[in-house]
């Protein structure tokens, strides 16, 4: 890897100062969320949620999704991290990442990240492999190759989106927006109470509750009732788990939404009526429909 930026097959042209001022603005803008409460958003009982699932760089479903959503609330997760073809390709994931700040920028009271594994790995620095790659290591040299020896300020730009992350939505209807949640292992470890504040440092760690919120597994019927209780709601929307065909349904209590492929989906809600599972299976739509 040199440190000289090469000719990217991207559309725009990239400055590290004026980049790493919009990742800082999108972070503030997370911060001053309007529907902000701790790590939650309480989303109102009118207009439209669009909710997607985990999206890996795939900039072409995020650019089908801006040109759909209009004033429509969106809800983003997992925007890093993308799947390569060969062990010579760059992860450019981080072109998708600026795209999404740039449009929270544009439209803050409509844009909404939620809190996913893979970020959370990138900012503690936790290193993931998948594939035979370290893909958090991966990333970084997918910013280096842009911004060259200008990398370490759009890096602790990029730290500074992600840790404004919340960590779920809620909608007055009973769902639950998350990237996942805690599996039946890590309950016992899981404080519901980090969903009400700013996620600290411990709770960020491994095995804290904003960890366990974000790599849970192998959920059963029972550990997500337990869960439906705790946080008095009816069911989860999730990404996560990949889904070849764009969406599953686990235990008749979760669904779960796979963006970053070409059988990726995304699921427009109405705020202003009650839903349930069978209903929101119905309203899925695939992102290939989109121009
Ligand atoms: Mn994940």
């Amino acid at each position: 890897m040199t440190d000289a930026p090469r000719d990217l097959d991207v559309p725009g042209d990239f400055d590290a100062a004026r980049d790493a001022d919009v990742l800082r603005q999108a972070a503030q803008a997370n911060r001053e969320d309007e529907l902000r409460e701790g790590a939650t958003l309480i989303f109102p009982n009118y207009g439209q949620v669009v909710v997607t699932g985990d999206l890996h760089g795939h900039r072409r479903n995020l650019e089908r999704l801006r040109k759909y959503c209009g004033a429509r609330h969106v809800i983003l997760h997992e925007i890093i991290h993308e799947e390569l073809n060969g062990f010579d390709d760059l992860d450019l994931s981080f072109v998708a990442l600026l795209e999404a700040a740039r449009w929270k920028c544009e439209f803050p009271d409509q844009v909404h990240f939620l809190q996913s594994n893979h970020e959370l790995a990138q900012l503690v620095g936790h290193e993931i492999s998948k594939n035979g790659r370290i893909v958090t290591a991966d990333f970084e040299a997918g910013v280096r190759s842009i911004y060259g020896a200008d990398t370490p300020r759009v890096m602790d730009a990029v730290y500074d989106l992600i840790a404004s992350y919340p960590l779920a939505g809620r909608t007055p209807h009973g769902v639950l927006f998350s990237h996942s949640v805690p599996g039946p292992r890590d309950l016992p470890l899981f404080d519901a109470g980090v969903l009400e504040r700013k996620p600290t440092e411990d709770d960020l760690d491994d095995h804290g509750s904003a960890y366990v919120w974000v790599w849970g597994r192998y959920q059963t019927p029972e550990s997500l009732d337990l869960l439906r209780e705790m946080l008095g709601v009816e069911l989860f929307i999730c990404g996560h788990q990949p889904q070849e065909e764009g969406w599953a349904v686990l235990h008749d209590r979760m669904l779960i939404l796979a963006s970053d492929h070409n059988h990726g989906v995304f699921l427009p809600i109405d705020l202003s009526k009650p839903c349930d599972l069978e209903r929101l299976t119905q309203q899925i739509r695939p992102l290939a429909e989109l121009a």
